[in-house]
């Protein structure tokens, strides 16, 4: 049967329909229904936006924690950037990968160190150990570098010590009698002064270094430091290096092995046993300094990052500055406050030392911070260097 329905174009009809009036009725009750679509769109799309934050909440937990500090941050594993040194390591040092991890202490009692915070350093190379006797004396014979220890003295840098000779010396670590009692807040009972005390003669003019050419270099300030740095092609490490450094990859641990200081009862680091400072029983097998590489090395093959003698840092000082201290590769304040010797410049150590125990210094313990002014050393402060990529 043939079709009756005619093609369009065939239509006949002329002009087009014209609008059809709405009521007033009928528009309010369009515009309502208009406003409830639109509403009603928005709530869906709110809806779903909600839904899925919580479903990712439950799926992937935003933790936070308080700090000692009082801080509430944010509780997740830090990034670490991937292994993968940049060519052949120079000699003696170790590819540090860098990347994120929880910078401080989160203790109470460790006012400069416990505003726990999340910071990001680019990798670097590193000296396996501290500078050793036999490395520094390599930089003095080439250089005939004089140490800060072993230069005349100043008056106007000792006009609070009128009691001082004027004569070269530097600061040595001695035990007190145990006969008196001891007020462990005054180091002076203990860090004597003694002339003729250098880098070569740790314990004074009769002492010597022979036989100790693998021992970690000790009276060496900060300027010290920096020479040798120079001299070697390297620096010291900031202090945000330096502790990404000795944490070896793991996060927020105390010690740079993990969080048992004795794991299986064995000594991981040379530290003080025994009643501070007058008894040490030396169950780490060393009084003093050890030589180094004497205990394992941590995950990147560093060598006594905790322990043995304080390691000075690239930056100043200053017991406030990780309240406001940048995320990405921190250099320090611009300026260093010792409360100690107000005047004076005070750089970053880092590691604490053969002389620190669990009662006094605890400084061997990661993301602790300790200070020293620039131009002074002791028989306990070394130092090691870093190398940037390129
Ligand atoms: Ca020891
Ligand atoms: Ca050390």
């Amino acid at each position: 049967m043939k079709s009756q329905r005619k093609h369009p174009a065939a239509s006949t009809s002329s002009a087009p329909p014209g609008p059809i009036a709405l009521t007033a009725r009928q528009a309010a009750r369009r515009k309502v229904f208009l406003l409830a679509k639109v509403l009603g769109v928005v709530a869906v799309v709110a809806g779903l936006i909600f839904g899925a934050n919580a479903l990712a909440g439950w799926m992937f937990p935003h933790k936070t924690i308080k700090t000692a500090s009082g801080r509430e941050i944010d509780d997740r594993e830090p990034k670490l950037n991937p292994n993968t040194p940049p060519g052949k390591a120079p000699e003696g040092m170790v590819w540090v990968p860098g990347g994120e991890f929880y910078m401080g202490f989160d203790h109470e009692e460790f006012l400069d160190a416990n505003e726990i915070h999340l910071v990001y350093v680019d990798g670097f190379w590193m000296d396996r150990h501290e500078v050793t006797n036999e490395q520094f004396a390599k930089f003095i014979a080439a250089t005939g570098y004089v140490t800060d220890a072993e230069k005349q003295p100043k008056r106007e840098d000792f006009v609070r010590e009128p009691l001082y000779e004027l004569k070269p010396f530097s600061i040595v670590f001695e035990k007190p009698s145990a006969n008196k009692p001891i007020d462990l807040r005054d180091f002076r009972a203990w860090m004597k002064l003694r002339y003729g005390a250098c880098w070569k003669y740790p314990e004074g003019p009769s002492s010597t270094i022979t036989g100790r050419e693998k021992y970690p270099v000790v009276h060496v300030s900060h300027n010290d430091a920096v020479a040798y740095c120079q001299w070697a092609g390297k620096r010291l490490a900031t202090e945000a290096e330096w502790e990404f450094a000795a944490r070896g990859g793991l996060d927020r641990q105390a010690f740079p092995w993990g969080d048992e200081l004795k794991p299986e009862g064995k000594w991981m680091v040379n530290v003080w046993q025994g009643r501070f400072p007058t008894d040490n029983t030396k169950e780490d097998g060393f009084e003093g300094a050890a030589p180094v590489g004497s205990f394992p090395p941590n995950a990147y093959g560093l060598y006594d990052m905790s322990g043995n003698v304080w390691e000075w840092c690239a930056d100043w000082y200053q017991a406030d500055y990780y309240r406001n201290s940048p995320e990405r590769n921190p250099k320090g304040p611009d300026t260093g406050f010792d409360f100690r010797e107000p005047g004076s410049g005070s750089r970053v150590q880092r590691g604490g030392s053969f002389l620190c125990s669990d009662v006094y210094c605890v400084r061997y313990v990661l993301g602790t911070r300790g200070q020293g002014e620039v131009t002074s050393g002791a028989s306990h402060v070394g130092f090691r260097c870093v190398k940037d990529a390129k």
